[in-house]
């Protein structure tokens, strides 16, 4: 297990290279370049530039997290060609600086969602909420003009300024079903796998998050049987998962432990946090700590271990502590936390079979 950490880069993120280093065992970042638009093809300007932020701290960027993919591509629209030479591109262009795995998702609208970004936990932190209620059955054109004529009313990814754009969006994906989704997904990773084989890099698909159809728009990244069907459409080791414990977790049927069994040479790349799923459906990231929350972190490093995994780890969303200001859910402290848990586990489990190399 390769330990990496997430990192928005220089000026877009209140974690500094210089803090990630003190974290034991982390080797690497994991970056992007934000500020590129889906779609776009990333200036090699801009990645050279953090290759040399990255060596500076003494860094690799073998892990991009994500390279976006446009909405036309996911919308299967005839404009889709242009973004996928931008994407493949792209691609080459990360392989020049090393890049072995790129972490994309195929998500309509939405990355992941929540309906809270800072609700009070018992303990006095803070935490990413999802409230069923609040999504489940909501007609989306009803809640643009709900935030429309109510200031007070807001949701996380609905602030008034994109509003218009959801709207066109929502439009945009009328009568697209998980069908014509699951038809652009295989043109996209036909156009783009053999590109990535060629330069040496896994593509790693995030699950969806949730794992079920939000608003009305189809997520077909959910469970076992898709993540099936998504490397069956392109039998090739540079077609992959990123398997996100956290993003699967929310649905209480899914076992990860069995996919990381099943799955375990297609999984370059791996994401490891908890969540309290609750009988209602909602639920909140708790620390990485198995007994907080519903999803077995002992089980998974276990099963990683099992399996000889070699891929690259990183903890996800943590709560917020101590008073910390941070992105929601990028904070220093509780990934810090939930990486010495994951080392605690990966070592114990390394004991019984061999020795802790110093
Ligand atoms: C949340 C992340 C996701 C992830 C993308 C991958 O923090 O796990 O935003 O980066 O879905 O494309």
């Amino acid at each position: 297990m390769r330990m990496v950490f997430r990192w928005f880069g220089e000026g877009n993120d209140t974690v500094s290279l210089d803090q990630i280093k003190q974290i034991p065992g982390v080797e690497g970042i994991v970056w992007s370049l934000h500020h590129v638009p889906a779609g776009e093809e990333w200036p090699m300007e801009d990645i050279l530039a953090v290759r040399e932020q990255a060596d500076r701290a003494g860094f690799h960027l073998d892990v991009v997290e994500s390279v976006n993919v446009h909405e036309d591509i996911k919308l299967g629209l005839p404009s889709r060609e242009r973004y996928i030479e931008n994407y493949k591109r792209t691609i080459e262009k990360l392989s020049r600086v090393g890049v072995k795995v790129i972490c994309y998702n195929f998500m309509p609208v939405f990355d992941w969602l929540r309906t809270d970004l800072r609700k009070p936990m018992a303990d006095g932190s803070t935490a990413l909420f999802y409230e069923n209620s609040l999504i489940a059955d909501v007609d989306p054109f009803e809640l643009v003009k709900r935030i429309q004529e109510n200031s007070e009313l807001s949701m996380p990814g609905w602030e008034p300024e994109r509003l218009a754009h959801l709207a066109e969006l929502f439009e945009a994906y009328r009568g697209v079903t998980a069908e014509d989704m699951w038809r652009n997904l295989e043109h996209f990773l036909n156009e783009i796998v053999p590109v990535a084989a060629r330069c040496g890099i896994r593509m790693a698909i995030h699950p969806d998050d949730p794992p079920w159809p939000v608003f009305g728009l189809p997520r077909i990244i959910t469970n076992a049987a898709s993540l099936r069907r998504l490397l069956s459409l392109h039998d090739d080791p540079a077609n992959g998962i990123t398997l996100c414990s956290g993003s699967l977790g929310a649905s209480p049927d899914n076992d990860i432990v069995s996919m990381i069994r099943e799955f375990a040479d297609r999984i370059p790349f791996a994401h490891i946090r908890n969540v309290r799923v609750y009988e209602n459906g909602d639920f909140i990231e708790t620390s990485h700590r198995t007994q907080d929350g519903t999803v077995d972190i002992a089980g998974i490093v276990e099963a990683y271990r099992e399996i000889g995994f070699r891929g690259y780890v990183r903890p996800d969303h943590g709560r917020h502590l101590w008073g910390e200001q941070c992105r929601p859910g990028y904070g220093l402290y509780d990934r810090a936390l939930g990486i010495m848990y994951l080392w605690g586990l990966w070592d114990a489990y390394s004991r019984g079979s061999q020795p802790i190399v110093k």
